[in-house]
């Protein structure tokens, strides 16, 4: 639950991210490598609350693509606790692993993208930023969130 204080400081953020956001149009879309295992997560050009967004994570190694892999993404807010969000990544095509999921708030979030295949694992950390204030009861009831915007009913 968010006091009065705490929704002040979420518009005057909100509003510092949209200025921010319209600076840099490009795709959030980063890229990590440790030798092994090569995991790419993007987002749409625009990222925002309340509204289902589709991500993609690329996984490969030495340039190709690596299929079969267990991707589950972890959705956190960087300075606050929604619970669990984010979504099980499904392969769309070689090394492509996509997924949908919807956030509560807009502002600075924090994918955690766990790749797991045969005894490899690894889990990378992404920042990307989402527009938008916070959604209401409704809304979050209405698109499978707890009030909290943690996940109702998450498959991972
Ligand atoms: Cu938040």
């Amino acid at each position: 639950m968010l006091g009065v204080k705490k929704i002040g400081w979420s518009v005057l953020l909100s509003l510092f991210v949209l200025v921010a956001c319209s600076a840099n149009e490009k795709e959030q879309s980063v890229s990590q490598n440790d030798g092994g295992l090569q995991v790419t997560f993007t987002t749409p050009k625009k990222v925002e609350a309340g509204k289902k967004t589709e991500y993609t994570v690329h996984v490969s190694r030495n340039g190709n693509p690596v299929a079969d892999a267990e991707v589950i993404v972890h959705l956190e807010m960087a300075d606050m606790d929604h619970g669990l969000n984010g979504f099980r990544g499904k392969m769309t095509e070689s090394g492509v692993y996509k997924g949908q999921a919807v956030l509560p708030m807009g502002g600075d979030w924090i994918a955690y993208v766990k790749v797991k295949r045969g005894s490899e694992k690894v889990t990378k950390r992404f920042e990307f930023k989402a527009e938008g204030g916070m959604m209401s009861p409704e809304e979050l009831e209405k698109s499978g969130l707890h009030e909290n915007g943690s996940l109702k009913n998450p498959d991972f």
